[in-house]
């Protein structure tokens, strides 16, 4: 059994925690190969993909433009330690694609992304304190693996052994969605705030999408104050609009971080924004960050395939008719089985909360019935439907995906709730 070589050799026999079932129980399939909206596992088991490796595979997996990028960059080479034309190609994609962008460093995942966004804001503020959501992930950087102090105004405490205490003493949490929150907290600390880091729709305690007004209100108090306001895109760029969620909200930040999309499936992060805050990072300005295969030319030649076969905007009709369906699907599975279901969706984006009906925050999500997610998520992979493993994760659809699949998905899912409306 893979799993049990994997685990001989593999913390938890994976690469990235939540690979490995623990929130859902149960063993992983060992994943082989992919095409479209489709995965095969080592046992011959297919299964529609909701997870598309976390959000990179936009356009479902080896879409022919990426796969021809990379095999013609292959015949040229891998990395080359020095300047490339394709990592100008991709930035100036991702200028042209994003307003609030003036220039972009790329990396090498998101958590590069959002700790060396965090670091040139605290430089260029002077100020030490940052910002973020609870319930909300960055990446896992010392300084974002934080659990919300006892109180909103209290600083935080460690997330994880071996993150200490001085790691996260200048790392504040509010819940998400509470603008009034980020007012108290800049009225009392205002000046020892450099940042507040955003999911500009909050991906990682479940799909949550902003209230109307409140990335509005936090553009504005953030800018009273002199902090910056940096949105964490990682997840939502090029994902719920070619410019973003930033274009999607009207929103303009200082600074934004993205990766998965850009990145065509293989390795990337990015962090970008206005020129005068760029300018300082290094070796134009004295702030550090380095990286040894950033911007490799494999990375950026996907990402420029990605991001061309995105351009015209079609996709986006497409994956917002296919997210409508599978909203509307599950919704009325639910309520044909008569257990309360709140279904979070911005475009392609979307997590079904169980035994609850409202999640505005990071609260309301834990309120759902995990146990009930459990059972729900067991039926789709034995149904052929491999969903994100934990309730605290958005399933993502691709243009690869058909109605079908969709309705599929749907199939599975109100057979499951059927059962458990039973228990
Ligand atoms: P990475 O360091 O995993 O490339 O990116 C961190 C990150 C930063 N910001 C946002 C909004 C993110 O969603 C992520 C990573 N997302 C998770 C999925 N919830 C990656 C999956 C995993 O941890 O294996």
């Amino acid at each position: 059994m893979l799993m049990e070589r994997a685990e001989r050799v593999l913390p938890g026999g994976v690469d990235s925690p939540v690979r490995a079932f623990r929130a859902v129980g149960g063993t992983p399939p060992v994943f082989k190969s992919a095409q479209g909206a489709h995965l095969d596992d080592e046992d011959g088991n297919r299964y529609i993909d909701m997870v598309l490796a976390y959000g990179p595979h936009i356009l479902g997996h080896r879409a022919a433009p990426i796969i021809e990028a990379l095999q013609h960059q292959l015949q040229r080479g891998t990395a080359f330690g020095g300047p490339t034309a394709l990592e100008v190609e991709l930035a100036e994609r991702v200028v042209n694609a994003v307003p609030s962008v003036d220039m972009v460093r790329f990396v090498n995942s998101g958590t590069e992304a959002t700790m060396s966004a965090l670091r040139l804001a605290r430089a260029a503020t002077g100020r030490d304190r940052i910002v973020k959501c609870s319930g909300a992930y960055h990446g896992h950087a010392d300084m974002l693996l934080v659990e919300a102090g006892s109180g909103v105004a209290t600083l935080g405490i460690p997330g994880s052994p071996g993150v200490p205490r001085t790691a996260v003493s200048d790392t504040l949490t509010v819940p998400y969605n509470d603008a009034d929150a980020v007012r108290a907290l800049f009225q009392t600390q205002g000046e020892q705030i450099a940042a507040v880091i955003v999911e500009p729709v909050a991906g990682n305690m479940g799909c949550v999408p902003p209230r109307p007004g409140y990335l509005a209100a936090l553009r504005d108090i953030i800018a009273q104050h002199g902090a910056l306001l940096i949105l964490d895109e990682v997840m939502t760029g090029f994902r719920v609009a070619y410019g973003g969620a930033q274009q999607l909200y009207g929103v303009t930040p200082d600074l934004t971080c993205l990766g998965k999309v850009i990145g065509g499936g293989l390795p990337v992060g990015a962090y970008g924004g206005r020129r005068d805050l760029m300018d300082m990072m290094a070796p134009s300005g004295p702030v550090y960050q380095a990286g040894t295969l950033s911007g490799n030319p494999l990375a950026m030649a996907a990402g420029c395939a990605a991001l061309d076969a995105l351009r015209d905007g079609r996709a986006y009709d497409t994956l917002e008719r296919l997210g409508a369906r599978l909203a509307a699907g599950l919704s009325a599975a639910a309520e044909d089985a008569g257990i309360p279901c709140a279904v979070n969706r911005v475009g392609s984006m979307l997590t079904p909360f169980l035994g609850t009906t409202q999640v505005d925050n990071y609260d309301d999500a834990r309120r759902a019935d995990t146990a009930a997610f459990a059972t729900l998520h067991a039926a789709w992979l034995a149904g052929g439907v491999f969903w994100p493993p934990s309730q605290f994760e958005a399933a993502f659809l691709s243009t690869a995906h058909s109605d079908a699949d969709v309705d599929r998905v749907v199939e599975v899912a109100a057979a499951a709730l059927r059962t458990l409306s039973k228990v």
